[in-house]
């Protein structure tokens, strides 16, 4: 099946050149370009003087762990697929239309701060002529953070939260409160890898905000839980139909832009907030995901916050996020609700997957 919004690529593309501290300046959280102290995504670690020393950061007064799967869990969400849930989703497959929801790998994809992506066929041919029969063949060198580019699934080692001190690596927490002194590792995380995360085969439903707004959505413009409500009413669904380990999707126009438009692509993003965050939780489902690049509004209407969607529902409460997907074919069908099925590659010990999910109908 043709990747649609992928068939538009061509010499009067933009470089992916852009990054996405321009907002984030804008909101007070990024800090210089270069140099020490700069943290993983290219902001500052932390707002202020007084929150270098605070103990408790903002949103989590409370320890999240142990986890409702277990003390020992390391597969969130996931835990959620059982034969009786897969079952249940089957019963939503109709026409035996497949969908693919995700974007080809290539280096013009819009890419977060300073990630990087080159695929390289070393040799051309790489090997060969073999044999009477004279084969040669072809393979190819990846140089990305596998698991961060494009369409891409963050895996529970992803998003952590510092408690106490900054710098504190035994109190950097992340899922079930696996603190990085135990587990961050240079060859690989040694638990919360993405191998551990289970494959998806489940409901999903398809929240299109485009015809609700009557536009696409902005940079910054959160969606909110009555705009959920009112695309499930443009769609004939039922709130009550959201059930426990679903997976919910958001359409906001934003992946009109990808390859198209990186600079605003990568600018910021319209997305769920913490209100949203909390109905995903109350509904105990067990994935986000979206045509953006991080699924939840950036920057947060809140300036002294950064990312805490990603914190609260992957770190806290082990719920999935799937970034960077497209909609239009689903769309175009109307249809809003299919199988979701993905199985994150795994790569041991890494922070996400790359690969595209499939809806079924
Ligand atoms: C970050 O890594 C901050 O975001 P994402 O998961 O969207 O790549």
């Amino acid at each position: 099946m043709a990747d649609s919004n992928d068939s538009g690529h061509s010499a009067d593309v933009e470089p992916a050149s852009a990054d996405r501290r321009g907002f984030l300046k804008a909101a007070g959280l990024a800090s210089a370009v270069a140099g020490a102290g700069v943290g993983k995504f290219g902001l500052a670690p932390i707002t202020s003087a007084a929150a270098e020393t605070s103990a408790t950061p903002k949103l989590s007064d409370q320890k999240w762990w142990p986890s409702k799967w277990g003390a020992d869990d390391q597969a969130g969400a996931s835990n959620h697929i059982t034969p009786t849930k897969v079952l249940d989703a089957t019963k939503w497959i109709k026409d035996g239309k497949i969908y693919k929801l995700g974007h080809n790998y290539e280096s013009a994809m819009p890419l977060f701060g300073k990630r990087a992506f080159s695929l390289r066929i070393v040799g051309s041919p790489t090997g060969g002529p073999f044999g009477d029969n004279r084969m040669v063949y072809h393979d190819e060198f990846v140089a990305t953070e596998i698991g961060q580019v494009g369409t891409q699934f963050d895996g529970l080692g992803h998003i952590g939260i510092q408690m106490g001190a900054a710098g504190n690596k035994a109190e950097m927490r992340f899922y079930n409160g696996n603190a990085a002194v135990d587990f961050s590792d240079a060859y690989g995380l040694k638990k919360l890898g993405v191998e551990n995360c289970k494959p998806f085969f489940t409901r999903g439903h398809l929240i299109d905000l485009v015809p609700v707004k009557g536009r696409m959505m902005e940079a910054g413009e959160e969606i909110t839980v009555s705009d959920i409500r009112a695309a499930l009413q443009k769609q004939n669904m039922q709130e009550s139909d959201v059930k426990p380990g679903d997976a919910i999707f958001f359409n906001t126009g934003w992946s009109a832009m990808w390859k198209k438009n990186n600079d605003k692509y990568n600018s910021g993003e319209p997305g769920i907030g913490l209100e949203v965050a909390q109905w995903v939780i109350e509904k105990d489902l067990c994935l986000t995901g979206g045509d953006t690049w991080a699924v939840e509004v950036v920057p947060n209407p809140d300036k002294t916050l950064a990312f805490p969607v990603h914190s609260t529902l992957q770190t806290k409460h082990g719920i999935y996020n799937h970034e960077n997907l497209f909609f239009d074919e689903l769309i175009a069908d109307k249809k809003y609700q299919f199988v979701y099925i993905f199985t994150p590659v795994p790569l041991v010990g890494a922070t996400g997957s790359p690969g595209v999910p499939i809806g079924v109908t």
